[in-house]
């Protein structure tokens, strides 16, 4: 007999057995009364559902596997090419023609960029090289200018220290000039207050060398009439022979001069102003009446030195390249 639902009771009907309606029916328990037969039903229907579970969990697992291993022949047919090989070496292997040109023009291009590479390589090289020469030089640079600022600073310095000396020194021989020139100048006072109380005493007698001859209290050298020299090189004969050359200052020794040698070179010579005159001992000239009429004239701009002159036995100014006798004195 077929089984109905009955949606009210929400129970199946039917001519056969329930095993939910008895207890709806009589809840005070009519299954009570059959007990055991409740059991068994329920645990028939238990042991039904867990069979059914694993069979469907079973089943559910199968397919899976099943699927699993079309998709990992899949995979390996996708990798493999027709041949067994991989797909992408197959690519490789048969590339279209296109690719292969770009590939070329890549490996070319590759090609270049590897030369250039290198090139580049050695040229970093080179300028790592330069580079280290360069550090060295520059730490050997810095260390000289570190050791000639410290020598300019010692020397600055020095030059300081020396400076304060040569200042003080200046001082003390100033200061020492002066004193020397005051022990002088009394010594001459004490000579002349000694030559004025004793008059005997002025007549000191002096000895002259050979070849040189006396007059008053000088002694003269006069050079032979065969010999003639320039100015510069008579008076280095003068001061070789331990004087110099003439220096007259007065009438009665211009006088001595001329007579034995007529025309000679005196010690005078044209100051550096152009105009005065300086005697070899650096005096200046005060006297001017020994010079002939009409000089010094200074003829064509080049008379600087003195000569005793025959004609007028006076003074005349001649170029100091000319050639004359000399006469010296001491
Ligand atoms: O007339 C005086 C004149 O005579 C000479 O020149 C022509 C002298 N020159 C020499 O002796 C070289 C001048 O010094 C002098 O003034
Ligand atoms: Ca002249």
């Amino acid at each position: 007999m077929p089984l109905k639902f009955n949606g009210q009771s929400e129970e199946l009907e039917g001519d056969g057995w329930s095993p939910l309606a008895p207890a709806r029916r009589s809840p005070a328990g009519s299954c009570r009364s059959r007990s055991s037969v409740c059991w068994i039903g329920a645990v028939a229907l238990c042991l039904g559902l867990l069979l059914l579970s694993v069979i469907l969990v079973a089943h559910t697992t199968n397919k899976v596997n099943q699927w699993d291993a079309k998709y990992t022949d899949l995979m390996e047919q996708l990798w493999k090419g027709q041949d067994g090989q991989p797909a992408e070496q197959n690519m490789l292997r048969a590339p279209p023609s296109n690719l292969t040109r770009e590939l070329k023009v890549m490996q070319n291009q590759h090609n270049t960029l590897a030369a250039s590479l290198d090139r580049l390589q050695e040229e970093l090289n080179r300028l790592n090289v330069n580079r280290t020469d360069l550090i060295q030089l520059d730490a050997r640079c810095s260390n000289m200018i570190y050791e000639l600022s410290k020598s300019k600073k010692n020397l600055t310095a020095e030059q300081e220290q020396l400076k304060t000396q040569f200042n003080n020194l200046t001082g003390e021989m100033e200061a020492l000039q002066k004193q020397y020139d005051s022990v002088v100048a009394s010594r001459d006072q004490l000579q002349e207050e000694f030559d004025r109380l004793n008059p005997k005493s002025n007549v000191t007698e002096r000895m002259c060398p050979s070849s040189w001859i006396k007059f008053g209290n000088k002694c003269y050298f006069v050079s032979p009439s065969s010999q003639k020299k320039n100015y510069a090189n008579s008076r280095k004969d003068c001061q070789s022979r331990g004087g110099d050359l003439v220096k007259i200052t007065s009438r009665l020794e211009l006088d001595f001069v001329k007579t034995h040698r007529a025309i000679a070179w005196i010690g005078l010579t044209r100051a550096e102003d152009g105009h005065s005159w300086v005697w070899v001992d650096g005096t200046t000239l005060e006297n001017h009446e020994f010079w002939q009429d009409g000089e010094p004239n200074n003829a064509d701009m080049e008379e600087d030195c003195v000569e005793i002159s025959r004609e007028a036995s006076a003074w005349n100014d001649v170029p100091c390249s000319r050639s004359f006798s000399w006469v010296c004195e001491s």
